[in-house]
């Protein structure tokens, strides 16, 4: 395997697709020693095979808004792997979305998919309409001509997408409805559904539940736990939101969240009403953060920066990828960082990642660390398919056993000869291995 022959290869089938090539990139320089060592692995020509998805869907979103007129966005589907169970993973609304983006979140989410321990291939979709401003009727309409184009190309046993950035349980809705009216069946065929039409206790607050899971597994590796940390979050949205709830119960100080136009600073805490406070924020349907410092005091809004240049032990950049580059990991080292836990996905670019490996920084991708809320959408599918619904208690027992099992699977393989566990490569190999088998079970196909 000659990985720069590879991403040669691959930038010249698809250039422009530096999202995609990144994503590639990352996981193939932490796989390249497994494949030298499995033959068999180069003569199935997996590599090759798992860089390409099984098929892309792309497709015109017309709608009509509120004043009559007619726009036209356009809606995908990234269907890239089912090796190991139906195409899994979210939709995502947003006007920075084109093909690359989709490309590397499903990709990832291979790899992800694979860590949770249970059968759900990797797929994303979504499109490049901007949520922000719209009123709900808009928002409908909207969701039912996406639906309207995508509903041939999902099903429960087929592919299974879910929320993402712009997409949470108000588009799901819409969505599950206009698929429930086509089909006249009421299956499970989205993730992230409202309780009583299908949904999951703790579904919405998962992700970010897992990643502090994830973390406090993390630092329990250097005996330490979150008690009294200075956590810093990035993003307010629905990973970053129950990443405070969680850490915050737990007794860390979250001193951040940031939005678009810059970040929160607050050294009492955001914990309780302040929690409360990021769900109404949100659903202002507004890009900013900055009316949290004139509601609490303690706060400050700096305005057009990254939360990054705070003093933080335990970082966590929940919004979107590369928020996090070289020079702010630098910062936040310098600082003392502790522990650096992705709740995005690929938050922190190449650059910043070496920053922390060279630092020996405990640091986790996003595909290991954020795989908590996928995986609540995999318990919801299985009491869809039982026709049951568990109690919070229960979901949240098994979130928790399966984030710690995947930061088991990392110390695994990522451990190296000095102890350090470098999580990329330990969350690459075990995610790879279990999916490239599949792949050599089941032919060239
Ligand atoms: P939300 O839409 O709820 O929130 C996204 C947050 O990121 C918001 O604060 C948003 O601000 C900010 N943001 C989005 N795009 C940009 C951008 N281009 N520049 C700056 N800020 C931006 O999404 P989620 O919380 O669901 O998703 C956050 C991250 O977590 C994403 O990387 C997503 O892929 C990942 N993730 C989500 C999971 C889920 O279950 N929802 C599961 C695993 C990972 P604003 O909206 O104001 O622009
Ligand atoms: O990035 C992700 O893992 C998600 N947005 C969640 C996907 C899902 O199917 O729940």
């Amino acid at each position: 395997m000659d990985v720069n022959k590879i991403m040669n290869d691959l930038a010249k089938k698809h250039p422009g697709e530096n999202e995609f090539l990144q994503a590639v990139k990352e996981v193939l320089d932490s796989i390249e020693p497994i494949y030298k060592q499995n033959p068999h692995y180069e003569s199935a020509k997996i590599i090759e095979r798992i860089v390409e998805p099984d098929r892309v869907l792309m497709f015109k979103v017309p709608w009509v808004d509120d004043s009559g007129n007619v726009n036209v966005n356009l809606g995908y589907r990234v269907q890239f792997n089912n090796a190991i169970g139906p195409y899994k993973g979210g939709l995502r609304f947003h006007p920075s979305v084109n093909l690359s983006i989709l490309k590397f979140l499903g990709f990832e989410q291979i790899f992800k998919n694979s860590l949770t321990t249970l059968p759900m291939g990797g797929a994303k979709g979504g499109s490049d309409f901007n949520p922000k401003g719209k009123s709900d009727a808009e928002i409908m309409r909207f969701c039912q001509s996406f639906m309207l184009e995508l509903w041939q190309n999902i099903g429960p046993q087929t592919d299974v997408p879910a929320g993402d950035i712009g997409v949470g349980g108000k588009e799901i809705g819409f969505m599950y409805g206009m698929y429930k009216k086509l089909t006249r069946e009421h299956t499970g065929v989205l993730t992230g559904k409202a309780l009583n039409w299908g949904g999951s206790l703790i579904r919405p607050e998962a992700t970010g539940f897992g990643v502090v899971y994830f973390a406090q597994e993390q630092l329990a590796t250097k005996g330490l736990t979150l008690e009294g940390k200075r956590v810093g979050v990035s993003g307010f949205g629905n990973v970053a939101w129950g990443a405070v709830i969680k850490a915050s119960s737990l007794g860390a100080k979250v001193v951040t969240i940031s939005g678009p136009d810059g970040y929160i600073y607050d050294e009492d805490g955001i914990s309780g009403e302040k929690i409360e406070y990021m769900l109404e924020l949100r659903a202002t349907n507004n890009d900013i953060v900055a009316p949290y410092a004139q509601e609490f005091k303690s706060a400050k809004f700096v305005a057009g920066r990254k939360p990054w240049e705070v003093k933080m032990d335990v970082a966590m950049p929940c919004a979107t990828q590369n928020e996090l580059n070289g020079d702010d990991a630098k910062l936040l080292v310098a600082n003392g960082v502790i522990c650096v836990t992705e709740g995005a996905n690929m938050p922190s670019t190449p650059e910043a990642i070496d920053v922390f490996h060279h630092s020996k920084v405990l640091f986790s991708p996003g595909k290991a660390s954020n795989a908590g809320g996928v995986a609540t959408s995999g318990l919801e599918m299985s009491q869809n398919s039982m026709k049951l619904n568990w109690s919070r208690e229960e979901v949240d027992a098994r979130l928790h056993q399966i984030m710690r099992d995947i930061h088991t699977a990392c110390v695994k393989h990522g451990t190296e000869a000095d102890g350090y566990v470098n999580y990329v490569k330990g969350a690459n190999i075990a995610g790879f291995i279990k999916v490239a088998d599949a792949m050599l079970d089941n032919g060239i196909v």
